[in-house]
């Protein structure tokens, strides 16, 4: 029988199924990782503790330019995706909140903010940091069509174009407040697709000078983060390029600006858990946008190309939190063109508790004897002690006690969920987003 709600009892009914394996399971898990050094219960704990934002863009099918292939029972408005989301929950106990996109999710301030709000509050779902978007035409964003971020929003020479983006992130904020969030994501589109179409350094300080006046609105109790990338849509160059650039732009901005790591926005074979302990180190580390890539910014199911350098990833947020996750915006970016999104988010948020485990299951102090010792294969050897532990039982176990499944996907499968929406949404609805 499909259903349209995943509840905490449909998932314990399933739990209950797979009990008699998952708590041998557990106990050999607790006694393997217990032989390193490392307490097993402690991991588990850290791991409940854990949660990652669902994305309202990626709540539905996305597509390239070359075609996009919608699946059926997608949300048709801002409402759905939440209760998506709290689907989504119910079955890993660690997407919490929802990280809006604006226009693409905007219910309006007053009424239509107090609503959405009462709606997630309801499923147990916050809203996490907020995204403008001034890489479009929206006729909310533009003054209805009377201008355009063709040549840039806060980097373009038009001084009413920087104005309007800079309202524009003025009324994401404010929505935001309304919704109970704390943080703003800004990701520019800005840059060049020809040598000498415009000034680097021209283009630089209209941008650091629009973020400032962005900051000039942030409540005190706010982050702002902006996000670097280094190529497309533009495609010669972009205004925030890398983590340098980022980090110059945080630093110009205000205190509470920090840099925002998107998986995907980095050139081929960059230490990004470098540059999570550089931006750590000086204390700009904002928040993520958790995905994965082989090639460019493709958006793909986390920790499926490059699980390593996610668990190294880990390690260095670990570090960076004296052995625990540092308070940060944790969120999934990606593009679902094939898989059900929502099974996708599952994996992605199944792969990130994964490489947490992982990295929880490193001895630290034999780690850091190793590097005392100038003794790189015993530091080898203590991080694939980590990194090769079956710790899957203990990322069951962690969503169990969050009352969630202990099989996520074979799970949302069992219970029918896609099909339950396909009949009520209909096979066309199709959500907003990329
Ligand atoms: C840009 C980006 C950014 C979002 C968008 C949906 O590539 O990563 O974070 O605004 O994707
Ligand atoms: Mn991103």
């Amino acid at each position: 029988m499909d259903i349209e709600h995943i509840d905490t009892e449909r998932v314990a009914e399933e739990n209950q199924l797979r009990l008699a394996w998952h708590e041998p399971d557990l106990a050999h898990a607790l006694d393997v990782v217990g032989r390193g050094g490392v307490d097993g219960r402690a991991v588990i704990a850290e791991l409940a503790r854990f949660s990652v934002a669902a994305p309202s863009w990626a709540v539905g099918t996305g597509g390239t330019r070359f075609g996009r292939f919608p699946i059926g029972g997608e949300p048709r408005d801002t409402f759905e995706k939440i209760d998506d989301i709290a689907a989504l929950n119910a079955l890993t106990g660690a997407n919490r909140t929802v990280s809006l996109h604006v226009p693409w999710d905007d219910p309006g301030l007053g009424a239509g903010a107090a609503a959405l709000r009462a709606h997630a509050d309801g499923l147990g779902i916050g809203f996490d940091a907020m995204n403008s978007n001034t890489f479009q035409d929206n006729p909310s964003t533009t003054r209805d069509g009377a201008l355009s971020y063709k040549f840039g929003s806060l980097a373009n020479v038009d001084i009413p174009t920087r104005e309007a983006a800079i309202e524009h992130n003025g009324y994401v904020i404010d929505l935001g407040v309304a919704l109970g969030s704390k943080a703003l994501t800004v990701w520019l589109a800005d840059g060049m697709n020809h040598p000498g179409q415009a000034s680097f350094r021209g283009q630089f300080e209209r941008v650091l000078e629009g973020l400032r006046a962005i900051y000039a609105h942030l409540p005190d109790d706010w982050e702002m983060y902006v996000e670097h990338k280094p190529y497309e849509p533009a495609f010669y160059s972009s205004v925030n390029n890398d983590w340098g650039s980022s980090l110059l732009l945080a630093q110009g901005t205000g205190d509470r600006a920090k840099c925002l790591v998107d998986l995907g926005h980095h050139l081929p074979n960059t230490n990004i858990e470098q540059v999570v302990a550089r931006l750590a180190m000086v204390g700009r580390l904002g928040g993520f946008h958790f995905n994965d890539s082989k090639y460019g910014d493709d958006d793909l199911t986390v920790g499926s190309i490059t699980p390593f350098q996610l668990f190294l990833i880990m390690l260095e947020l670990l570090e960076a939190g004296g052995g625990a996750m540092p308070p940060l915006a944790y969120m999934i970016d990606e593009s679902h063109n094939l898989k059900d999104p929502l099974e996708d988010l599952i994996q992605a948020t199944d792969a990130i508790q994964h490489a947490l485990a992982q990295a929880l299951c490193v001895n630290r102090s034999d780690l850091v004897d190793a590097q005392r010792a100038n003794d790189p294969a015993q530091a080898a050897e203590v991080l694939h002690r980590g990194y090769r532990t079956d710790v899957r039982p203990l990322v069951a176990e962690a969503r169990r006690r969050n009352g969630a499944a202990l099989d996520p996907l074979a799970t949302y499968r069992a219970l029918g969920y896609r099909a339950a929406k396909v009949a009520e949404r209909g096979a066309d609805a199709v959500a907003t987003g990329l």
